[in-house]
């Protein structure tokens, strides 16, 4: 339910997988040493799933909706959509469990490539603050979300450039080796 894999540099329609030829996958490990760390759960049970519960408590998720995003249910939808694909950052994680649907989660690697990050059905995923991103929708058009937050949220994408904010300073100092 959640590949990675190194993206090619072609301008063609964001939404297709844009693999490089040969592909080239990576690991979960290696997401988790950028700091993105994922999971498989049971999308079908959210509502009484414990591992999902151990999770949320575990790292103080206490905040949690839901993001459908479609055309008819998401208001300002083209617009949105642009701006999720801009890359930016946060000053907290962004915690996103895809209950239904598909969609690509682009982060930054240590030496700024692009990693697409495919989560599907069942993936959870959480990127750190401070690590820059995008997100677009693959060609299936659809994701539904559930997003968690550590108290009230805060969306604010800060799109790059912005080196100066703590969070980004904090992310590179934990997760970016010295010397590197
Ligand atoms: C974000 O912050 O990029 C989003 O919320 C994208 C939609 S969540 C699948
Ligand atoms: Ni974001």
């Amino acid at each position: 339910v959640i590949q990675a894999w190194y993206m090619d540099d072609s301008n063609e329609d964001q939404r297709l997988p844009h693999h490089k030829d040969p592909k080239e996958f990576v690991s979960l490990e290696k997401l988790a040493e950028l700091g993105v760390l994922s999971w498989r759960l049971d999308a079908d049970n959210y509502e009484t799933d414990e591992a999902l519960k151990k999770i949320r408590e575990s790292r103080g998720y206490s905040y949690m909706d839901f993001c459908d995003i479609c055309p008819e249910k998401l208001p300002n939808y083209e617009e949105k959509i642009k701006s999720f694909f801009e890359e930016h950052l946060h000053t907290d994680e962004e915690i996103r469990y895809c209950v239904a649907g598909s969609g690509y989660f682009d982060v930054r690697d240590h030496n700024d490539a692009w990693i697409r990050v495919w989560v599907k059905k069942g993936g959870m995923i959480v990127l750190p603050a401070g690590i820059y991103h995008r997100f677009t929708l693959d060609t299936d058009n659809y994701i539904k979300a559930m997003r968690l937050f550590v108290g009230d949220p805060i969306w604010t994408p800060f799109n790059r450039p912005h080196d100066h904010l703590p969070a980004r300073k904090e992310y590179l100092e934990a997760f970016v080796e010295k010397g590197d």
